[in-house]
């Protein structure tokens, strides 16, 4: 397959202004009728019709009801067009329970769903499969009535019947035009939770949440997020919801989280369900912003999409900052919203730096793909939403809503671009720091990389300045950036210094924004009377790696005094990477000394922090981001500095874990609220502190306390907690705690999945954790077939668990490639993202580098890989 270039696009020849498609839905064989009202698109030289289908058997095509010549060309379907815009008819089949890549029609549990995105339409019938092209579709779905008594697709109902035979039908309508990739069809026997609800306007809505029979108990708290991403998105950006009928439905197999299909969004069960009984804070908290995400797709995505795929983060990186957004304003607190930014920095370092440094390596909008579900990545979402949130932080929130509104007043109805965004951010803040630097901006979205910003501060006790030099570069991208650096300048004491600029005529208070844009700049500031320490990219304000060469002893200045959260967190982290990398590098133990053990007590037994933010700051750096600062990456000498560093926060504070894990239980109901769930998670890290230290002793008590929660906690938070403390310290008791949370939850496939998820990222201690994993791929519950499953196994073990994965053997390399190779016969989407665990594989240590490869090369040897696969093993063989 060859790559397609961003820059070779081309308007469609045709446009398909309405469709009407009739399904007979039968899971061996449905048939499809699609009727077309084919346009010239006038500005194009046409020739012949080229529509696109995958493993579809065509049985018609008529143009105004009559036989036409026309020829299959690989998928390519290529029809002699008359000189006029006409009908086209067309009549194929497709095979829903075959399908397993779960992309197109296919069945799940006995009902049809569909998938899409991207490019999943062409499975269905043949068409014009590009977002640029938006059409208006009438849907008639015929069905035996007891097999599925539920008939959804886009849109309002229009009329339902029964018909003969036991068959019903249902037709729908979506009066909005739509790009392919947002159609779907939901048929099968499921029950709905529904409200009604008035907006602000005065219009009422229904909302419905379809799932299995069995599960409504578990929709209670994605309505509710439903209804308050409504009401958040109508208040913050004046977008209503506007359709009559808003459906949400649950499928337990499924590539995505979810899917923003207009009007009909279609979820992954784990991004849908939850009770307190089964699901911990972190899933209520998922499956919130989900919710969310898919909502706000309704404006940015649908009402306004993208003209073609490398313009994905049009729509990802702006809903992903959106969600993130409503996340915040949910969560409530200065504290809470912090430790959700917290959250966002420490998955954007384990993952999208990674990406960024690696052999995927692209930019926000992509300059060419050879297979678009490849391109799904934390680049495109994590890194697009922080690229969003520059111009919000350059703009201020009145600005950035202002670029909004002018987004929507421009493009509402269109397939646009991310030039178009930009330019509408610019347009409706003529004099902004960004309207005059729009071009240099947008390398955001044309340079791959992470910048690294190096700073360095000078202090003039004499003169009362203080001179802070930054400089840029990015291994990957040749051209400075626009670098906004929040930050301010902190004294011994912890006072917070004002900010004054040579040359300004007043102090801009605490808190200010740099702008870095050159490949290095000097900023001097004023007035300065103690020697500060800075306190640099506050909130994490640009996604680069910093490099400020504090000292402990000003790193300890900002962990105790930084009016900044988020640098408070950071400044820890720093500390406890430093002491990481120094024996990662050297090889020798880790040893922890007084000073970091003591700062750490500190922050433990704080008196005004709050829990959630000491879970966050007593927890190292994640394996992955501490593997980034290296040049050569012994992963198992990570391990080992990691498992040490533990090991000694463990016994060293072990009166203060006591302590806190008594001093945080929460009493009375279980609520997911920020409050609760952080001191739940507070007390689960002490529990596992505890844990681990009484198994390196040799203690019972600790161990007995926690396999007693597995059996007793009334909620999945609490217990989960407990089962993971004793798996993970390698417990006695971690065996007679899975077999009992094992039994307890054997009929719910999502905790069985955490089940899976907890034994393959278990720290590995001397290969047991691998061992593990690989004779749980023959336990009766795995299958390579649901992908949750398989990910919760799979990705955990080789994507996530680094210690367990590189062996000196290559056995995790010889399994992945043998695993890889299997899904693909099944799933390429899925494969694909399993495949991406040896990105890094070139900066690794010998003998992991060498055996890496091989396997790599094994497996690219194979000739019958998808295109997803073998657009990844490629790339990393470079
Ligand atoms: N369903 C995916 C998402 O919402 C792709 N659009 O991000
Ligand atoms: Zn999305």
């Amino acid at each position: 397959a060859t790559a397609i270039q961003r820059l070779d696009y081309r308007a469609p020849t045709y446009w398909i202004a309405t469709v009407d498609l009739t399904f007979d839905l039968d899971p061996a064989k449905t048939l499809i009728t699609s009727k077309m009202a084919v346009k010239r698109n006038s500005a194009q030289a046409h020739g012949p019709l080229v529509l696109v289908g995958e493993e579809l058997t065509l049985l018609r095509c008529l143009i105004d009801g009559e036989p036409v010549s026309f020829r299959q060309e690989g998928n390519d379907l290529v029809i002699d067009a008359p000189d006029r815009d006409f009908e086209l008819t067309l009549r194929n089949t497709c095979a829903p329970e075959k399908n397993t890549a779960l992309s197109g029609l296919y069945t799940s549990g006995g009902s049809f769903f569909t998938q899409c995105e991207a490019e999943g339409f062409r499975r269905i019938t043949y068409f014009l499969d590009r977002p640029d092209v938006m059409a208006v579709y009438t849907v008639t779905l015929r069905a035996d009535a007891a097999k599925y008594p539920v008939l959804l697709s886009n849109g309002n109902l229009l009329e339902q019947g029964t018909l003969d035979g036991g068959k019903h039908f249902a037709k729908w309508h979506d009066p909005f035009p739509k790009p392919s990739y947002l159609f779907a069809v939901v048929a099968g026997d499921l029950v709905a939770r529904e409200q009604r609800i008035t907006t602000r306007s005065g219009k009422d809505h229904l909302l419905q949440v379809y799932v299995r029979r069995g599960d409504l108990d578990k929709t209670e708290h994605a309505m509710n997020s439903l209804i308050a991403s409504i009401v958040w998105d109508e208040k913050r950006f004046n977008l209503p919801l506007d359709l009559e009928r808003f459906m949400v439905v649950g499928v337990s197999d499924f590539n995505m989280g979810a899917m923003e299909n207009k009007g009909l969004n279609i979820f992954n069960t784990s991004a849908l369900l939850c009770s307190p009984a089964t699901a911990t804070d972190a899933d209520f908290q998922r499956v919130e912003a989900i919710v969310a995400h898919e909502y706000f797709h309704n404006w940015t995505g649908n009402r306004v999409t993208c003209r073609d795929w490398f313009q994905l983060s049009l729509k990802e990186g702006l809903t992903v900052f959106r969600d993130r957004e409503f996340s915040m304003d949910m969560a409530g607190s200065a504290s809470a919203r912090a430790v959700q930014r917290i959250q966002q920095v420490r998955n954007l370092r384990a993952i999208q730096f990674p990406e960024d440094a690696g052999t995927m390596a692209h930019p926000v909008r992509p300059d060419s793909y050879v297979e678009i579900n490849n391109f799904y990545t934390a680049t495109v979402y994590e890194k697009g939403a922080e690229v969003v949130g520059l111009y919000q932080t350059l703009l201020g929130r009145d600005g950035f809503a202002k670029g909004m509104a002018l987004y929507f007043e421009r493009h509402d109805g269109q397939a646009v671009t991310c030039d178009d965004f930009a330019q509408a951010m610019a347009d409706a803040n003529p004099g902004s720091p960004l309207s005059s630097r729009l071009d240099a901006f947008k390398r955001w979205y044309s340079q791959p990389g992470t910048p690294h910003v190096a700073a360095q501060g000078e202090y003039d006790a004499e003169g009362h300045t203080y001179t802070l030099r930054l400089s840029q570069r990015n291994a990957k991208g040749p051209l400075p950036q626009v670098i906004p650096v929040r930050m301010g300048l902190v004294g011994p004491e912890g006072q917070a210094l004002p900010l004054q600029l040579q040359g300004e005529i007043a102090a801009r208070g605490t808190d200010t924004v740099l702008i870095l844009e050159e490949a290095a700049q000097a900023f001097t500031f004023v007035n300065v009377m103690v020697p500060p320490v800075p306190s640099l990219l506050r909130g994490f304000s640009a996604p680069v790696l910093l490099e400020d060469g504090l000292s402990d002893p000003q790193l300890l200045t900002l962990l105790r005094f930084d009016a900044d959260a988020f640098n408070r967190w950071e400044a820890g982290q720093r500390l406890s990477l430093k002491r990481l990398l120094r024996a990662a590098r050297s090889g020798q133990p880790l040893q922890l000394d007084n000073a970091y053990v003591e700062a750490m007590r500190a922050v433990l037994r704080h008196a005004d922090l709050d829990p959630a933010f000491k879970a966050e700051a007593l927890k190292l750096p994640d394996a992955a981001y501490i593997a980034e600062q290296l040049e050569v990456v012994d992963p198992q000498a990570i391990h080992a500095a990691v498992e040490a560093a533990w090991d000694q926060l463990a016994a060293a504070l072990r009166d203060d874990w006591a302590w806190a894990f008594d001093a945080h239980q929460v009493t009375g109901g279980y609520s997911p609220n920020a409050v609760d769930a952080g001191k739940r998670a507070l007390a689960n890290l002490a529990l596992a502190m505890l844990v681990r230290g009484a198994v390196a002793q040799g203690d019972p008590v600790w161990p007995g306390r926690a396999y007693q929660r597995v059996k007793t906690a009334s909620n999945m938070t609490e217990r989960f907690g407990a089962l993971a403390a004793l798996v993970n310290a390698h417990a006695e008791l971690a065996e007679p705690a899975l077999v009992h949370f094992h039994a307890l939850f054997a009929d719910d496939a999502l905790v069985i999945d955490k089940w899976f998820m907890l034994q393959a990222r278990t720290p590995e201690r001397g290969g047991a954790v691998f061992e593990r994993a690989k004779k749980l791929l023959q336990h009766p519950d795995f299958t390579l077939k649901n992908p949750n499953r398989a990910r919760s196994l799979l990705v955990q073990l080789c994507n996530m668990n680094p210690g367990a994965f590189h062996r000196s053997d290559a056995a995790g390399y010889v399994l992945w490639a043998e695993q890889v190779a299997a899904i693909d016969a099944i799933n390429p989407q899925l494969a694909g993202r399993l495949a991406r665990a040896m990105d890094r594989w070139s900066t690794l240590a010998e003998p992991y580098r060498t055996a890496a490869q091989e396997a790599l090369k094994r497996l690219a040897e194979r000739s019958t890989l998808s295109n997803d696969v073998r657009e990844i093993v490629t790339k990393a063989l470079g």
